[in-house]
């Protein structure tokens, strides 16, 4: 097994004990190689998704202010079939979008989203 380098910021350290902790996990690495199979369990469904797809993108940030994922959803407009802004108790933004239409297009939509890594939760769930 190989040994590399990584860089976290505390909030990351903090999440990734706590999941060591919670699922009595042994060590860090353990709590590490959990989560990267976790997401290629999402990229593998994501990536499954073909032809028109119907369902919610949940995506939760901390950018009030900032404009990247209103220019992303104003892009995606034709596909977008509601779009409602929430504000939530930590002060973060939830955005729940009902999506129709291509399944590539929606992929595409979603890496746009996860590509500046300003989203701290992204997840599409096909209706
Ligand atoms: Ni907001």
């Amino acid at each position: 097994m190989a040994v590399i380098s990584i860089s976290l910021n505390d909030k990351n350290i903090e999440d990734l004990d706590c999941l060591q902790q919670t699922l009595g996990l042994s060590n860090r690495s353990e709590a590490i190689r959990l989560c990267l199979r976790a997401a290629e369990a999402e990229i593998r469904e994501r990536e499954g998704l073909a032809g028109e797809v119907e369902g919610v993108a949940i995506i939760v940030h901390s950018r009030h202010n900032d404009t990247w994922l209103m220019n992303i959803i104003h892009k995606n407009e034709d596909m977008i079939q509601t779009h409602l802004h929430s504000h939530l108790r930590n002060h973060k933004c939830l955005e729940v979008l009902i999506v129709r239409g291509d399944a590539e297009d929606l992929k595409s939509m979603l890496r746009e989203i996860q590509s500046k890594s300003v989203a701290d939760y992204v997840k599409f769930v096909r209706s």
